[in-house]
């Protein structure tokens, strides 16, 4: 199995080193691809000087800040082509704890492995350090809503540690994903599970950033909010739609 681990990063030059260095120590078999965005604080070159020293580590410049989801469907074309079996989302700073790759790996080996392997923390097990409380509220409520709107049984759809079957990334249309910030996890979920494709979660720990500053903003909610109000809409009206229509035939 090759693996490759993806790490987006908008100005994280004091968080990547340190979480590159751990993942490198932890599973030191796999391959990471960093996702920089012409970071202002010199991320990016940071990121070429790795590479250049482990040719575990390469990196993929884009020309100016696109956004998470962008970031990452540049990365998983990357390793794609590559042929990665494998492809997982990591964050530069830190909240992901490197030391637990290890598990979501195993459960993505396993003989009946899930497309979609998430890193959960709102399962048994699962829990998140030193996060205020408006941010657990936000993260649990939008969950839930999540959970509701789109009627599946996904307990961190916007959790963004995560583990991808190469198969199963191929047969989504990434070049369509067009949803940023938290609004991607959801949509990548969905998108799996509409598919017909599996999704497993296990527990993880997150931790809150120690350096640089957050990417999250209340636009990047409000997309959430309003695409999963409007998935959800559109699949109970197609439910609807598609009953009424094996109404009529079964009339007729
Ligand atoms: N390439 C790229 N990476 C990004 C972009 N926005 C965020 N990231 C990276 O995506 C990861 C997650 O972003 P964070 O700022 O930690 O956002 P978050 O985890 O949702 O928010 P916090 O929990 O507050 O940290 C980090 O590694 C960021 O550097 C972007 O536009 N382009
Ligand atoms: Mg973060």
């Amino acid at each position: 199995m090759r693996t490759l681990v993806i790490i987006p990063t908008y100005d994280e030059r004091e968080s990547l080193p340190v979480t590159l260095g751990r993942l490198r120590a932890a599973v030191p078999d796999v391959d990471v691809l960093v996702v920089d965005d012409a970071s202002p604080d010199g991320t990016g070159a940071w990121a070429d000087e790795a590479a250049a020293t482990d040719p575990q580590v390469h990196v993929l410049h884009r020309q100016g800040k696109g956004g998470l989801g962008a970031a990452y469907v540049a990365g998983f074309a990357w390793g794609l082509e590559r042929g990665y079996d494998v492809l997982c989302e990591m964050d530069a700073d830190g909240s992901h704890r490197p030391e637990e790759l290890v598990r979501l790996l195993e459960r993505s080996a396993a003989p009946d492995a899930p497309g979609l392997v998430i890193g959960s923390r709102w399962v048994p097990g699962g829990e998140v350090v030193n996060w205020p409380r408006h941010r657990l509220l936000l993260s649990r409520g939008g969950n839930t809503y999540v959970r509701l709107a789109l009627g599946i049984g996904v307990k961190d759809a916007t959790g963004g540690y995560r583990a991808f079957r190469a198969a199963t990334l191929r047969a989504l249309d990434l070049p369509t994903v067009e949803s940023h910030g938290y609004c991607f996890q959801v949509d990548m979920t969905w998108r799996v599970l509409r598919g017909g494709g599996t999704v497993a979660e296990v527990p993880i720990t997150f931790v809150e950033r120690t350096a640089g500053v957050s990417k999250m903003s209340r636009g990047i909610v409000v997309e959430a909010l309003t695409k999963v109000t409007r998935w959800g809409a559109a699949h109970r009206w197609a439910q609807l739609r598609g009953r009424e229509r094996r109404g009529v035939a079964t009339r007729a």
